[in-house]
């Protein structure tokens, strides 16, 4: 749907709820402190509501404690996102609080960057030793000069402190290493994205292609939870990925796409559902920009063509072009998340949102909805100060299209020094080193700063690199922000203290406010406890911070998701249209509609490598968690069982890889099997661990982001593609 109909749902939100206010008028409560919360424990079983922060989903979760110990953690009944059922990693949660490697006091470094060798110091000592060198960078460089890199929730107070200091130069590797060209794609097609949780009605769609996206190895829960149902309801559901992945196994069409061809096949979809006049004539005619100039643009794809590029026969292809336009507009392409593949990732996902548009699919049940969400005001802090020098992630629009802030500019920033100096680094639940493709640049640009502050719950590697480590609580042991969710229907949660920190981590509110208060910035923390806080948040718009506590969610009106019968659409794009055609594009100099290229191919004895998720493990946050170890303590390289068997590998046998650069892993198991293609490896992301102090995950397993050291950048938003690196065996380990 469009942007005009959610600002109206917006309004008529908001109304209602300064009604609710008006009439409830809880202003003034008083609140419950953690302390209290603790001292209330009885014997017996307690329930606390929160939500999780395994990944950041954030599902509504109910942590039981038994006889004032946590015991398990499930799923909240009430909570939209979670329906009451976690992830399995999210019911192994209780491990991160129980973790016996888990950081216990601040650090400082006291011998070389990297040698993870520390003094344990008071909150004091370490806050003095921070302030001291902000003010010495701002006063040489400017306050631009330190960068924040934060992902999740959890980095908003950060982000605060940061931005009262006067930075912008504030960072995730969710956006450039991740959804960002798949945003970017979306935005210049349909004027919006499919933002997170995704928009996508996958329970009711009736056909699902499923590009990469390994859905059941994926767990975003409500995704894995709504591609169940929609199974169960008999969607004909078709896989394209080069592994048979679990979602493989659940599809009636599987197409073993040859690494890095997705756009030729993608096209050819396209043109063969234009010819044969299978698209949605009428959303097309009403909202299409430059349709004309698309379909000639397409007209060559043939499958005859696709099939010599993707591997896939070309009757499959056609086949499945007639499934797809079978089912509009419930036919919903994916259009994915983790994005970054080949460096030409937003024209691909361009392609997705045309295919998408083809279905009529934007607004309609089966295919986007509009996403709703409650009208909470945010705190109402003090203007930040203003920056001359804008931020050094994107210097001169180099990346007209990034609408985010790219981590690796910073990075590239922090080495050469230009467009200005980066002199200091705060990083907030993000470990760089595997997030970041090129650990080697990576290091470099650490060596080059004044002052590196990592706030982390475990000894991660980028602690290892830091100057100053701060433990930080785990979830279930502190409140955050409150989650005021976009998603189909409209709620609040709340994530707050179970059980107390077992050594002296705090929580990242309070780093972040003490933080300020040592930089004089105390009047941007007009509040002395996040409670108070939140309960200004939440009685500005007449909600009860009581009953958010009793039972973590509040739930607002049920607003209409999908279009309604004849409403006219309106898309934020310049032409005020579906843009088949993209002047903002030509404009600047690339396809204005999505041209294919040849992805490299691998040099002799080399297979690309690639990766992706573990229904058990959430990047590489969780391999030190006890009980998600449990299930699975290392990771296995998948090798197609004809080339195993030529280099005379078994199932169960270790070798190490070694990319085009020299790189060598560390030892991982073999998986020989069938369901992989002879031109690519696999692996789960995030094992391989080479902090010491990770004394559960140390050298469990191999790290891909080690072998990562080849990345193209995708030249309309400065996204890593990281599926280029090529490896091969050794053998001998
Ligand atoms: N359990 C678990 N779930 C998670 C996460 C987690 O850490 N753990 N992380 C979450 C996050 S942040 C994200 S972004 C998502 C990522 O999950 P997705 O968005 O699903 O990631 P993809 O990169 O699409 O998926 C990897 C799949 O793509 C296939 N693939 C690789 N190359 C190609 C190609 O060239 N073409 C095609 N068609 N397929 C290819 C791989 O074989 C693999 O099956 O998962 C989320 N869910
Ligand atoms: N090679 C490679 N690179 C990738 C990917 C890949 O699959 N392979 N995936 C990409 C994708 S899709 C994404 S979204 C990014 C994600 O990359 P990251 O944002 O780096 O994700 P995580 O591995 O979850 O890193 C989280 C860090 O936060 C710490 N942490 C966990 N809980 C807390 C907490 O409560 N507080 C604090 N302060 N810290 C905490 C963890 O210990 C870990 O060090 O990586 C991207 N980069
Ligand atoms: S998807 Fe799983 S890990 Fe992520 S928030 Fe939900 S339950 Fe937790
Ligand atoms: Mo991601």
């Amino acid at each position: 749907m469009n942007s005009l109909s959610r600002r109206k749902f917006l309004k008529i939100t908001g109304a209602v709820l300064g009604t609710a206010a008006a009439l409830t008028g809880t202003a003034g409560m008083v609140v419950k402190s953690a302390k209290k919360i603790d001292e209330a424990k009885v014997k017996g079983i307690q329930k606390i509501p929160t939500y999780c922060d395994i990944c950041f989903w954030k599902c509504g979760a109910i942590a039981y404690l038994k006889n004032g110990k946590l015991w398990k953690v499930e799923g909240n009944p009430i909570d939209p996102l979670s329906k009451g059922r976690l992830c399995p990693r999210g019911t192994g949660g209780v491990g991160a609080h129980y973790d016996p490697d888990r950081l216990k006091s601040p650090l400082i470094r006291k011998s070389l960057r990297g040698k993870e060798e520390w003094v344990e110091v008071t909150w004091d000592e370490a806050f003095d030793y921070i302030a001291e060198k902000m003010n010495k960078i701002k006063a040489q460089y400017g306050p631009e000069s330190i960068a924040l890199f934060s992902h999740g929730i959890g980095g908003t107070f950060f982000k605060h402190t940061l931005k009262a200091f006067g930075t912008q130069n504030i960072s995730a590797p969710s956006f450039a290493q991740c959804r960002g060209p798949r945003d970017v794609g979306f935005k210049l097609t349909f004027g919006e994205d499919v933002s997170s949780p995704e928009r996508t009605d996958i329970k009711n769609a009736k056909c699902i292609v499923l590009i990469g996206s390994h859905l059941g190895e994926n767990m975003h829960n409500t995704q894995v939870q709504e591609f169940a149902e929609a199974i169960e309801n008999g969607a004909s559901v078709i896989v394209v990925d080069p592994r048979y992945s679990v979602a493989a196994s659940k599809a009636k069409y599987y197409l073993p796409i040859k690494p890095g061809t997705d756009l030729a096949l993608l096209l050819t979809w396209m043109n063969i559902i234009v010819k044969e006049n299978l698209y949605d004539k009428e959303f097309v005619s009403r909202y299409g920009f430059g349709f004309e100039q698309f379909t000639a643009e397409i007209s060559h794809y043939t499958p005859e063509w696709a099939y010599v590029e993707t591997g896939i026969d070309p009757e499959l292809i056609v086949k499945t072009a007639h499934e797809i336009a079978r089912y509009r507009p419930a036919s919903l392409i994916h259009p994915g998340r983790h994005a970054t593949w080949y460096g030409d990732d937003t024209q691909r996902s361009r392609a997705i949102a045309l295919l998408n548009a083809l279905m009529g699919n934007w607004g309609v049940k089966g295919g986007f909805y509009t996403p709703v969400s409650m009208d909470v005001p945010s705190y109402p802090y003090p203007p930040y100060p203003e920056s001359k020098k804008g931020k050094v992630d994107n210097p001169d629009n180099k990346y007209p299209f990034a609408h985010e802030t790219i981590t690796n500019g910073i990075r590239e920033a922090t080495i050469t020094g230009k467009p200005y100096p980066i002199k200091g680094w705060f990083v907030y639940a993000t470990n760089l080193i595997h997030a970041l493709p090129n650990e080697e640049e990576t290091i470099k640009a650490i060596q080059n700063l004044d002052l590196m502050v990592v706030i982390d719950v475990i000894p991660s590697e980028i602690a290892g690199w830091a100057d100053v480590v701060l433990p930080e609580s785990v979830y279930l042991e502190r409140y955050d922000d409150i989650n005021v969710e976009w998603f189909r229907e409209p709620f609040v949660s709340l994530r707050q203290p179970v059980v107390d920190s077992p050594h002296d981590q705090k929580p990242n509110w309070w780093m972040a406010k003490k933080l300020a208060e040592r930089l004089d910035l105390q009047n941007y923390y007009p509040w002395n406890h996040i409670e108070e806080y939140i309960e200004y948040r939440l009685n500005a718009v007449g909600y009860s911070f009581e009953q958010l506590k009793k039972d973590g969610i509040i739930p607002g009106e049920k607003q209409p998701i999908f279009t309604e019968e004849g409403a006219l659409l309106e898309f934020p794009t310049p032409s005020g249209k579906v843009e088949f055609y993209s002047l903002q594009l030509a404009g600047a100099g690339f396809d204005p509609v999505p041209k294919y290229t040849k992805p490299q191919e691998p040099p002799p004895g080399y297979f690309r490598l690639l990766y992706g998720r573990a229904p058990v493990h959430s990047f590489g946050r969780t391999q030190s968690n006890r009980v998600l170890m449990d299930m699975m303590d290392e990771n296995e390289i998948w090798i197609n069982s004809d080339i195993a068997h030529r280099y005379g590998l078994k199932s169960g046998d270790y070798i190490k890889l070694k990319n085009i650069d020299g790189i060598v892993s560390n030892k991982i198991k073999v998986k020989a099997t069938e369901r992989i293609r002879t031109d690519c490896v696999y692996m789960v992301h995030g094992f391989g661990h080479n902090s010491k102090m990770l004394k559960g995950a140390y050298m469990k397993g191999a790290s891909d982001a080690e072998l990562i050291t080849q990345y193209v950048i995708d030249p309309l938003m400065g996204g890593t593609g990281m599926n280029v690196n090529f490896v091969t065996f050794e053998v001998e380990v």
